[in-house]
């Protein structure tokens, strides 16, 4: 089935100067850059968007990293966008993630790993929503 999902690259690579690479990437996989645009995240847009974090022991780093820089928000479709882009993406913790995995190749620890995948269809639509409102 033809899905959209959000995608975002983080603050640590676009620091970095990976939006290129990261980017062929995506397209090289079967994605479709369907909208896309740069922007800062403040406190209010971490704590809404990673409602479900909010209190765990990493949540204030992670809201400092998230706020530390520009962010790329990609929305993305394709057949199977939200499972396709999670496995080209790879495990949160870039130790664990596959070989050629975006996080394998960009990850620089559990916080700070390079991108964000929507984790399921209704994830994709309410970040889309938020992030291209
Ligand atoms: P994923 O992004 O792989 O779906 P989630 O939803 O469990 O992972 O976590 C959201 C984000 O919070 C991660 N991408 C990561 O940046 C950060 N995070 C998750 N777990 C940790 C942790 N144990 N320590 C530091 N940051 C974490």
């Amino acid at each position: 089935m033809e899905q959209k999902t959000l995608f975002m690259i983080k603050p640590d690579a676009t620091t970095d100067n990976h939006i290129g690479e990261i980017l062929q990437m995506v397209e090289k996989n079967g994605f479709v850059i369907e909208n896309m645009k740069m922007f800062k995240m403040d406190h209010a847009l971490v704590e809404e968007f990673y409602a479900e974090h909010v209190g765990k022991h990493f949540f204030p780093e992670h809201s400092a990293f998230m706020r530390s820089g520009e962010i790329v928000g990609v929305v993305l479709s394709r057949e199977d966008a939200v499972l396709k882009l999670r496995e080209l993406v790879g495990a949160t913790d870039f130790t664990q993630a596959a070989l050629g995995t975006v996080r394998s190749i960009f990850g620089r620890s559990k916080g700070e790993n390079a991108v964000h995948a929507s984790d399921s269809i209704e994830s994709a639509d309410r970040e889309i929503a938020l992030i291209f409102k």
